[in-house]
């Protein structure tokens, strides 16, 4: 009786043991699959955060600096037309403040609207082009300020390109002059 007893509690006991290692042995598989599911969502994250690498620069006019480029004259008044490539946040965009006319005649005002889903903008001065710009005085100066916190941002809050050097921020510069 006494040797049965022993017999089915060692049997148990070998039982319990077994259990116990297969126990330990599905937490290591459940370990596992949890550092690899953190990888997995850290890398989901990153994915998620990422920002396209294209970033906003004027393609048009593409003379940027001292070249005297194509533009309008409504009224008077000069009508600007800059074309960036992709599109941008027009919110970010305002002159005077990094959107800036001058010329000999002084720093000029004007209005913004955008076409082709804000990826076009136009400037109108509010003065005639002569007032900012008198005859043989040198053109227009238009620049967009792309440098430093209030540098105008794509639809991501990166800043322009302005000057096209493939990385983010930098001032954008076209003069502009009539023939008098
Ligand atoms: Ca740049």
């Amino acid at each position: 009786m006494a040797s049965e007893v022993n017999e089915n509690f060692s049997s148990l006991e070998t039982a319990v043991d077994d259990n116990h290692q297969k126990i330990e042995a599905m937490q290591d598989e459940i370990d596992a699959l949890v550092e690899e599911n953190q990888s997995l969502l850290e890398q989901l994250e990153l994915l998620q955060n990422a920002v396209p690498t294209a970033v906003a620069m004027p393609v048009f006019p593409r003379g940027a600096g001292p070249n005297f480029a194509d533009y309008a004259l409504v009224g008077g008044k000069g009508v600007f037309t800059i074309e960036f490539n992709v599109q941008v946040n027009p919110e970010t965009f305002n002159p005077g403040t990094n959107v800036i006319v001058s010329g000999a005649g002084g720093i000029g005002s004007g209005s913004i609207s955008w076409s082709d889903n804000f990826s076009t903008l136009i400037f109108t001065t509010l003065e005639n082009f002569t007032t900012i710009s008198p005859c043989f005085s040198g053109g227009l100066n238009f620049t967009i300020q792309g440098t430093g916190e209030l540098a105008p941002q794509d639809t991501y809050g990166k800043p322009i390109d302005g000057d096209r050097d493939g990385a983010p921020g930098g001032d954008f510069t076209v003069t502009y002059d009539i023939v008098c």
